[in-house]
């Protein structure tokens, strides 16, 4: 498989209510798309770069950036090309997992069309539909929150994640224990909101019998938070922390977690993200599949990830319907709080042409 060209397409989804994060608030999500066009087969990737550099160091505009100037360039150049080649010829350059991973979906999207095979069974899934989680925004008020969960809940989701920042963090867990109850699979996300001098504060979480606290402290340090999950009885989850299966040996030898969210942009792409599954398994480390408010395309491949034997936990694998009233492919739709994992070729969705066109922004063809 030879590449003859890639499409950078910008698109603007406007999200159906603003997802508020202690690193910010968003209301429309701008999306980097990447469609590489090879000898064999096209292909799709979702660039999950955010358009701040806010929860990671990556940004849209950077990431197209990257691709242009560096990372098309050297995929180009390659007489053959596959998933694991893409890997080793962008291995050269620092950093830009996410732009990294958009442009290794889309290859292996393109192979897997060309051979007739779903992403779900090259990556190794064993069940063919997934339990899903939500992730619930920072709120104006209790009552909003308490509304907006007994809505998912309606839905079918099975688990139910708090963001959490100083000063919304136990009233919004006391409140949502109270109503719904022991048995809600229940967790919290701080997205780094929080520095180990909280650890008396955080450790109140630990009454009200949390799956998990995901990424309070920090993305840069794992000592702290080797430190912090000895003061905890509540299981220690790492996001941002976490972009390489090297960084996950690293947490799991210092005690900084003992569960992982895997997102395949953060790590620079579903093979790394294998790996990182590979390990924990190995470990008795529980992963579960992450999300970055993707479409679709994102969510189909994250799906299909989710599917793998080490996913243990919920992801936040949500359906269309919590991000977009018009998602850019047939929408994912939960049954009986599952996602059905899609079988066709490849991510098994593509885009609907008009209602891509509709929200594309710029388009972009860089020929080989
Ligand atoms: O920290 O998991 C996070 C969304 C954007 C950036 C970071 C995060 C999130 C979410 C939502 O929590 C996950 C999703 O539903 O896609
Ligand atoms: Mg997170």
């Amino acid at each position: 498989m030879k590449i003859t060209g890639v499409e950078l397409r910008r698109i603007a989804m406007p999200l159906v209510a603003p997802f508020r994060t202690s690193f910010g608030t968003e209301t429309e999500r701008d999306v980097l798309l990447v469609r590489v066009v090879t000898s064999e087969a096209e292909g799709w990737g979702e660039c999950v770069a955010m358009s701040e550099p806010l929860y990671s160091s990556e940004y849209v505009d950077g990431a197209a950036e990257v691709m242009r100037r560096f990372l098309i360039p050297a995929l180009t150049a390659l007489p053959r090309v596959d998933a694991y080649a893409v890997g080793r010829a962008l291995e050269p350059f620092k950093g830009h997992r996410m732009a990294k991973a958009a442009l290794e979906s889309a290859v292996l999207d393109a192979e897997l069309r060309a051979s007739n095979t779903s992403f779900a069974s090259y990556l190794g899934a064993s069940r063919d539909r997934v339990p899903c989680g939500v992730s619930v925004g920072i709120m104006d008020s209790i009552p909003r929150l308490l509304d907006a969960v007994a809505g998912y809940l309606d839905e079918g989701y099975v688990r139910i994640k708090l963001k959490i920042q100083p000063g919304w963090d136990l009233a919004p867990v006391r409140a949502v224990r109270d109503r719904f109850g022991d048995d809600l699979l229940l967790q919290v996300d701080a997205n780094a909101a929080y520095t180990l001098l909280d650890a008396p504060h955080l450790a109140k979480l630990d009454d009200f019998g949390l799956l998990l606290i995901e990424q309070p402290l920090a993305d840069d340090d794992l000592v702290q938070h080797a430190a912090l999950a000895k003061r905890l009885s509540t299981p220690l989850c790492l996001d941002e922390s976490i972009e390489s299966a090297r960084h996950a040996a690293a947490a799991i030898s210092l005690g900084s977690c003992s569960i992982i969210n895997v997102k395949p942009g953060r790590v620079g792409g579903y093979l790394e993200a294998r790996r990182i599954h590979d390990l924990c398994r190995a470990h008795g480390v529980a992963v579960w599949c992450g999300g970055m408010l993707e479409t679709g395309l994102g969510r189909a491949a994250n799906v299909a990830l989710a599917a793998l034997p080490g996913f243990t936990l919920p992801g936040d694998t949500s359906g269309s319907s919590r991000y977009y009233a018009t998602d850019i492919t047939e929408p994912f739709v939960l049954q009986d709080g599952h996602l059905p994992v899609p079988t066709g070729p490849g991510l098994g969705v593509g885009p609907v042409p008009e209602i891509l066109n509709k929200v594309t922004t710029s388009t972009e063809w860089i020929p080989s």
